[in-house]
């Protein structure tokens, strides 16, 4: 559980829930001062900010956020990371090339909302991100559930879920 001694408790700011971030982050005026792991003990409201924000790499500007979803772990496993989470419909969500490469991202046509097209919203299947950094992004606003995986590697489980809310 979160301890009282975790240097992000102390950084106002939403930088500061990213561990990487350093001591110079811009203090922004959002004051959300709770630490990723205090996120059960906050209030209803700030909790569900904490959730979008630590479920992924998240880099604000304004209202609208950008998700950063890695490509492969950085300890060398075929997966997506985080592998499930939640974004604000609109959301910019940008999969980036990590480790492990190459990869791709794919929707599956039977795990997505009703109505939204799978062929719009994936990489083809043939397609690979294969130089380091490289990114594939989308922007999802149909609200629901949607599972996607990276085609060469779904069979090693590299598999994911992102809803929209
Ligand atoms: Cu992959």
């Amino acid at each position: 559980m979160a301890t009282m001694t975790s240097p992000a408790i102390s950084i106002p700011s939403f930088a500061g829930l990213k561990a990487s971030s350093s001591s110079k982050a811009t203090i922004t005026t959002n004051t959300i001062k709770i630490a990723p792991k205090m996120a059960v003990k906050a209030s209803l409201k700030q909790a569900s900010a904490a959730v979008i924000a630590t479920a992924a790499s998240v880099m604000l500007a304004s209202n609208a956020m950008a998700v950063e979803v890695l490509l492969g772990s950085t300890d060398g496993g075929l997966a997506f990371v985080p592998n499930n989470f939640t974004v604000a419909s609109g959301d910019k969500i940008t999969f980036k090339n990590n480790a492990g490469f190459p990869h791709n991202v794919v929707f599956d046509e039977d795990e997505i909302p009703a109505g939204v097209d799978a062929g719009k919203i994936s990489m083809p299947e043939e397609d690979l991100l294969n130089a380091p950094g490289e990114t594939y992004s989308v922007t999802l606003t149909e609200k629901g559930t949607y599972s996607f995986y990276c085609a060469p590697h779904v069979g090693a489980g590299m598999k994911g879920k992102v809803t929209v809310n």
